[in-house]
This record gives C-alpha cells, sequence and structure tokens, in this order.
C-alpha cells in the first residue's frame, strides 16, 4: 500500500474531519483574572468565585454502559478554566463515590485549535509514524490525582510525548476529604490542575513542540470522563461518565465538545497585586 508521508497523511486527517463533528452542547471554561489563577494546594477556596454556569455537574453526563444515573454510586462536579496571563488551562474537579480504588480517574483529551481528527490508536500506521503522531495533534491523559494510580503515578499523558503529562506541563494538587485511597470504601477527593496546552506535542519535547495560544472566544474540543469501575476495577463495562458522550473520544477529536473561552466575567478583579487570598476573599464580602 502507498503511504503518504506523516504530514502530508495528518493534513488529510485534519482536512476530512470538521467542526459540526463535535458533540452535545457547547460549555464554558472561565476566564480566571491574572492574578487570580488557582493555587494547586487541594483546597478549592479559589475556585469558589465561579458562577454556576461553569459547573459541569454529574447531572448532566452521559454513560454509554449500563448503570442508571446514581448520585450515590457516583457525584462529581468539574470546572475548565484558563488565563491569557500563564496561557495555562486549569481543571478544579470534586468527585464522591461509594466504592474508590486506584484503577478509577479522570481521562481527559484536549484538541486546543479544534481540527478534531484521529490522534491515537494509529495501529495500521508505521512505528515511526506512530511514535511521531500518537497524541500529538490531540492529547489524552489520565488525571488520577490525588489518587496513586495502580500504573505508578498521578498524571500521565497517554501518547508519545510523555513529558507532557509531567511538571511543569501538567501540575496538581489535591486531597481526599473522606475515606481513603484504593479503599473499595465510600470516598470523596478534591482536585486543581493544571496543564500547557498544545497544538502540536512532539515527542521530541517542549522546544520541537508548537504551545496553543488561548485567545477570548476560542472555541476549542474537549473530553472528560469518569470510569467508576466498582464491580470490576479491570473493566468499564458499567458506568463510564462523560461530559459530552463523545464515544470514541480516546481516539478521535471529532468526539470532543465544544467549550468556549468565556470572556471576563463582570465584578472580578481584573489585577491583583501583593494580594493574598484572604485579602481578595474580605473584598468581595465588603
Ligand atoms: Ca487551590
Ligand atoms: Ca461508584
Ligand atoms: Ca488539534
Ligand atoms: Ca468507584
Amino acid at each position: 500500500m502507498k503511504r503518504f508521508a506523516p504530514i502530508a497523511a495528518l493534513l488529510v486527517v485534519m482536512a476530512t474531519s470538521g467542526v459540526e463533528a463535535h458533540q452535545g452542547e457547547m460549555g464554558f471554561m472561565f476566564q480566571f483574572p491574572a492574578g487570580l489563577e488557582p493555587t494547586l494546594d487541594g483546597e478549592m477556596d479559589d475556585w469558589a468565585f465561579i458562577p454556576e454556569v461553569y459547573y459541569n455537574r454529574a447531572e448532566s453526563m452521559f454513560n454509554q454502559f449500563g448503570a442508571p444515573l446514581d448520585l450515590s454510586d457516583f457525584n462529581s462536579y468539574q470546572i475548565w478554566g484558563y488565563s491569557l496571563a500563564t496561557n495555562k488551562a486549569y481543571l478544579g474537579a470534586w468527585v464522591s463515590d461509594d466504592a474508590i480504588h486506584n484503577t478509577e480517574k479522570w481521562s481527559t483529551t484536549t484538541d486546543w485549535d479544534h481540527t478534531g481528527g484521529q490522534f491515537r490508536g494509529f495501529g495500521d500506521e508505521s512505528e515511526e509514524f506512530q511514535e511521531r503522531w500518537t497524541g500529538a495533534q490531540a492529547q489524552r491523559y489520565d488525571l488520577y490525582a490525588p489518587t496513586f494510580a495502580s500504573g505508578g503515578f498521578y498524571t500521565s499523558h497517554r501518547g508519545s510525548a510523555e513529558w507532557a503529562g509531567l511538571p511543569p506541563h501538567l501540575e496538581w494538587g489535591g486531597k481526599y476529604t473522606k475515606g481513603e485511597v484504593n479503599s473499595f470504601e465510600p470516598a470523596e477527593m478534591q482536585a486543581e490542575f493544571a496543564i500547557t496546552p498544545w497544538d502540536d506535542a512532539h515527542p521530541d519535547g517542549p522546544e520541537a513542540s508548537t504551545e496553543h495560544i488561548f485567545a477570548v472566544n476560542q472555541i476549542i474540543g474537549l473530553e472528560a470522563n469518569w470510569g467508576d469501575k466498582d464491580p470490576d476495577p479491570g473493566a468499564y463495562d458499567d458506568a463510564y461518565w462523560s461530559l459530552f458522550g463523545g464515544i470514541g473520544a480516546s481516539a478521535q477529536a471529532d468526539q470532543f465538545g465544544d467549550f468556549l473561552l468565556a470572556p471576563l466575567e463582570p465584578g472580578l478583579p481584573t489585577a491583583v497585586e501583593n494580594s493574598t487570598w484572604g485579602q481578595v476573599k474580605a473584598s468581595f464580602a465588603q
């Protein structure tokens, strides 16, 4: 079979995908004012002033398998945000689960330049192609933190550019507020993540890569999923809760949903200098 050169093949993938292929209703990424980006310490007080419209709650998630919605079985919220000052994406999340263990996590997939198209699962391509392009034009992250995964990490990028899943390009803070990791007992946890966005995450490292630059009113592609694998830690055949219901989103960016990068909310401070969170919150309370 005649093979395309890698870049030509990728361009074909991009050209045959479209914005209209994305899933579900548009969500909104909150814009953190410069200086008010969250501190990744596992405390969620620096998310508390974000309006409800930015909360993505378990009630609106989609399960492609059998389990019906039961908030005593799995409950969560996610808030996605960004900052023009830091050019980072931020995810704040809370999870309540009646049986927690260390194969359960957020799987999130990102297509910041909204090309759609395949980005993993290139099994029919050459090893060279797979090494260059797996996870390059869109990314799949596994976010276990604050759980230490059975695989031996808190966060990872499931692509050739493994460095993209590690500090300083993916950082987190989090904690269990109830229960214990891998107990198979009820637990609650909260976590916050900062992610550097990439249009091309190159296996050779950040210097060989293309960082995505956020701008107000951009539309980006995103999916986030939680496999609540209570009955069988080895299988997803009970519940795989998805933000947009994008079946196949682990390899196809057309299956992501759309998020709008929102303008600054009115009433928030636009610049904070030499200020602690206590002082900022006190100013809101007046
Ligand atoms: Ca915090
Ligand atoms: Ca559960
Ligand atoms: Ca892309
Ligand atoms: Ca569970």
